[in-house]
């Protein structure tokens, strides 16, 4: 399996490279993301996390999947071709299924929910399995947004009310199981495809439509190529800021909470610009002349949680864990 052969390729990397860094050396944190440069995660990271390391690490981002491609960061890491990423539950659910439950339409409420999830004791096996065995650590919870359908249909083509009407739908979603099982569960017919490819794919229609939060809309302008907005809120949205454990354990216990504490301002600064320009583009975006309405929210909430319920799709959660986690919402 690719944990399996993770596994061994962790062992080997941490074998050939343990030790690389001394005290003295500026050690080099490579980020890779699919994002743009002007997604607020990227600012954040760059705007927030990058100075307040920089007595003793040199952060070096790299965006639009142009150093590695999106999906294969985690791998990346460890192996030691990569010190951190943005990385998501759907992609750590890869190698671990239970992280499918952090990826399901409608568990998460809120930003807030999302760091109280992360920050509670419920979180700390799920950690503690992707720093073993994948020498990955997961220092932050980011906030990416809710996502909604964005279609290149305009609303007297495809009105979208219930997931009925998603019914034949090509959504593109991204290329993991997770990501595909919400699509089905939207009632589309999901499209893997990489973020890159996207506006190339909406332009030339070779699919219908994505699914992203407003700012992402905007940042990567599928305005310019789509009609129209369904308010579905299926997914809020969240990364985790991807820390290689072999770079981390190199560093000074100072230098271990200067990373961690700076992973998480970078967090909450980067939340609060998206939550503001969630608030804000509505607007912008009916002034590009989409339609943005809210569908029937609540058929789609109960769809999408019957299709993860009544499957195997939930088998891997741990027991309990949805419970608390519904606990920590409002
Ligand atoms: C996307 O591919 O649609 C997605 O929004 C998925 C997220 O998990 C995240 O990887 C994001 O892309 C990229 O960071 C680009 O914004």
């Amino acid at each position: 399996t690719r944990r399996a052969a993770m596994a061994t390729a962790t062992a080997l990397a941490l074998t050939v490279s343990a030790g690389a860094a001394t005290a003295q050396d500026k050690v080099t944190l490579r980020m890779s993301t699919p994002a743009t440069e002007t997604d607020q995660r990227s600012v954040a990271l760059a705007e927030v996390f990058a100075p307040a390391v920089a007595d003793f690490a040199d952060y070096q981002p790299h965006y639009n999947a142009s150093l590695v491609a999106q999906g294969s960061e985690l791998e990346s890491i460890a192996t030691g071709d990569l010190e951190m990423s943005i990385t998501s539950a759907q992609e750590l659910a890869t190698f671990f299924p239970e992280f499918s439950i952090f990826a399901t339409g409608y568990v998460h409420q809120d930003a807030e929910h999302q760091v109280r999830v992360f920050n509670d004791p419920l979180m700390d096996p799920f950690k503690q399995k992707v720093e073993d065995e994948l020498g990955v650590k997961l220092l932050a919870v980011m906030y990416l947004g809710r996502r909604h359908v964005n279609l290149r249909q305009c609303r007297d083509e495809v009105d979208v009310q219930t997931p009925d009407d998603l019914a034949g739908i090509n959504l593109r979603m991204p290329g993991t199981d997770a990501w595909q099982f919400l699509g089905k569960a939207l009632g589309a017919n999901p499209t893997p495809m990489a973020f890159t490819e996207v506006y190339t794919g909406l332009a030339t229609g070779s699919v219908d439509g994505q699914d992203n939060p407003l700012p992402t809309v905007v940042d990567s302008k599928f305005y310019e190529v789509t009609c129209q907005i369904a308010l579905t809120s299926h997914l809020v949205d969240l990364n985790y800021v991807a820390f290689s454990k072999e770079v981390f354990d190199s560093l000074t216990p100072e230098q271990q909470q200067a990373v961690t504490d700076a992973a998480v301002a970078a967090a909450e600064s980067g939340r609060q610009a998206q939550l503001q320009k969630e608030a804000d583009l509505v607007s912008f975006l009916e002034g590009e002349g989409l339609s943005v309405y809210e569908p029937d929210v609540a058929a789609f909430r109960n769809h999408v949680q019957a299709q993860y319920l009544n499957t195997d799709a939930s088998a891997d959660w741990p027991e309990g864990v949805l419970d608390k986690i519904n606990a920590l919402g409002n």
